[in-house]
């Protein structure tokens, strides 16, 4: 899902397989037999999360870095670098970046959101 520009995060195919990726499971109708990752979150969940994450002078998600930050509940990436790129993790969003966010917590695992993002958008590590 990876795009060869290097920032999955703003090419709409590899953002829409974050997200499936997020929800399918071992019963999801596709070409896989079971589940290729570790997370099968709701879709309420995800919903939740569009709903309540709440950014300083942003009333709404308009990103999936923001949807990201408070899905893993943390801003650290956003001050992180890619080591396959040598720059930010989201470079196409800087320099705005957050000091503070409040979201709902639907209470993903950090590591298991980590992996499937960095897999889906950069290309990076594995889902499992
Ligand atoms: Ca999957
Ligand atoms: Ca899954």
């Amino acid at each position: 899902m990876y795009s060869s520009s290097g920032d999955g995060s703003i090419i709409e195919a590899a953002v829409a397989g974050f997200v499936y990726d997020l929800v399918d499971d071992d019963d999801t109708p596709d070409s896989l037999s079971g589940d290729d990752d570790d997370a099968a979150y709701s879709l309420a969940a995800i919903g939740n999360i569009l709903a309540t994450c709440d950014m300083p002078g942003k009333s709404q998600i308009d990103g999936i870095d923001r949807f990201v930050y408070c899905a893993e509940e943390t801003l650290a990436m956003q001050d992180s670098i890619n080591p396959g790129t040598s720059d930010y993790w989201f470079a196409s969003r800087r320099p705005t970046t957050f000091s503070s966010f409040s979201v709902t917590s639907q209470g993903m695992d950090l590591s298991i959101v980590r992996r499937t993002w960095k897999y889906n958008l950069f290309n990076q590590g594995s889902l499992k």
